[in-house]
């Protein structure tokens, strides 16, 4: 579970520099970036995120029954303003770091909201758009309770475990939506609530 450090909480959040970042290059073109507690003093932020963005709840068809989505939900577009100053400059950053290379800015912020290890997202890639069919990048910045990130290969092949920490920046890059899956599994584990912010390019979902 995530323990609110004192020292964390006199803030403010601060960012580090995105060349520290370390690269698993996967199959296929695709790759993940990794950098553990990119933002530091992130516990007021957290607490901000929790209270202030307008989580909704999902419902989906699944095996002729609609059910609730396991977690909350909310999506900030191009033209709406994020919910914590940080996070302007979290996305202004990441473009700064990889739009050089990737020709495009990251323009729009997913979030979800897992409540407790009973929340999940079950294997997908983010293929809504652009993803099926061209090379891009999707940014997670992970807050809150650890949770594992999973990554497998379209096909079958060797799953990638990645642990999301507190402030912790995850980048999936090259062709990992539409050659890999990834996850975020239930855990029996005591954990509290963890909030993913995703930036993406425009197009990508
Ligand atoms: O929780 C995460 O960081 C992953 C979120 C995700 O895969 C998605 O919303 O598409």
């Amino acid at each position: 579970m995530h323990q609110p450090s004192l020292l964390d909480l006199e803030g403010p959040a601060t960012l580090h520099p995105v060349a520290a970042v370390r690269r698993t290059k996967l199959t296929a073109g695709a790759w993940v970036d990794h950098q553990p507690g990119w933002v530091e003093g992130s516990d007021e932020l957290l607490d901000g995120l929790l209270h202030s963005v307008p989580w909704r709840a999902e419902r989906r068809e699944m095996y002729g029954r609609t059910v609730d989505v396991p977690r909350l939900v909310a999506w900030y577009d191009e033209r709406t303003d994020l919910p914590h100053p940080l996070l302007h400059d979290a996305r202004a950053a990441l473009t700064s770091h990889y739009a050089p290379g990737f020709g495009e800015p990251f323009t729009t912020a997913g979030m979800c909201l897992y409540r407790d290890g009973h929340d999940s997202v079950a294997w997908h890639g983010d293929t809504i758009g652009r993803g099926a069919t061209h090379d891009t990048l999707v940014a997670i910045v992970s807050f809150g309770s650890p949770r594992t990130l999973l990554l497998r290969p379209r096909g079958g092949g060797t799953t990638r475990r990645f642990a999301l920490g507190h402030g912790d920046l995850l980048v999936m890059g090259g062709s990992c939506q539409r050659t890999w899956e990834h996850a975020v599994p239930k855990t029996s584990g005591a954990v509290g609530p963890r909030v993913s912010v995703q930036f993406r390019p425009t197009g990508v979902r």
